[in-house]
């Protein structure tokens, strides 16, 4: 039996559906709780920044109950079982996720760490009514490393789109410059020494309940509609 899928959770994914006011309301913790003597998990599933119907048509409340309540929730679990197991309980996420980068025996934490930073991260860089155009200084470094806004769009589009299987687009600085990555699976800027400034989830299951295999329209969709400037702009260095 796969060691990750304990009664527990197993039970958990049964009774989910019937008991959708428990789940809300494990929604609402947030961040990180000390150790306590062992019975408190290390790290919660931090709160959505908004109601799950609010992304609305660009992003469904049935894909967050899914993406968000699911899968994002999963990682939690993970990571707090193989975090104990590989004694880095009361590190800061960060901290876990650099101590595991690039090392084969300890890819199992790694993935559910980064996965846990980047859904956190993914969720924050949209907002309801969002898209449009950056401003002041997140404009203007934009336009010295792309050229334009839309040669950025185009840029950002071109790697969600090519990223090949399951990964990520970000925007990134390095250094002094802002860069397109694209990284698999759960792969993260932070374990490259790059500070995140806006991503995009390109894993199917981000999008395919609502756009199936057109990966496209969805970053489109993220690009027009739901990308969060302000919170980009607050990430530069
Ligand atoms: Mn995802």
């Amino acid at each position: 039996m796969n060691p990750y899928f304990s009664e527990g959770w197993v039970a958990m994914l049964v009774l989910a559906p019937l008991v959708g006011m428990a789940i809300t309301a494990r929604a609402q913790e947030v961040g990180k709780t000390p150790a306590a003597g062992g019975a408190a998990p290390d790290f919660l599933l931090p709160a959505l920044p908004y109601a799950q119907e609010a992304l609305e048509p660009y992003m469904s409340a049935r894909t967050l109950s899914f993406h968000y309540g699911k899968h994002h929730r999963a990682y939690v679990d993970n990571l707090n079982k193989l975090a104990a197991g590989a004694k880095m309980t009361g590190l800061a996420l960060e901290e876990i996720i650099r101590r595991t980068a690039g090392k084969p025996d300890q890819a199992g934490l790694f993935n559910n760490a980064a996965q846990v930073w980047n859904h956190t991260f993914f969720w924050k860089s949209m907002k309801p009514n969002g898209g449009g155009a950056p401003t002041g200084k997140l404009a203007e470094r934009i336009n010295a490393a792309f050229g334009s806004f839309d040669a950025f769009k185009t840029a950002f589009s071109e790697a969600a789109m090519t990223q090949f299987g399951s990964g990520w687009a970000w925007l990134v600085q390095d250094g002094d410059t802002l860069k397109i990555v694209k990284t698999s699976n759960a792969n993260t800027p932070l374990a490259h020494g790059q500070t995140a400034i806006l991503t995009c989830d390109v894993w199917e299951h981000a999008y395919y309940l609502d756009y199936q295999n057109r990966r496209k329209d969805f970053v489109q969709a993220f690009l027009d509609h739901l990308a969060n400037w302000d919170f980009a702009a607050s990430q530069l260095k």
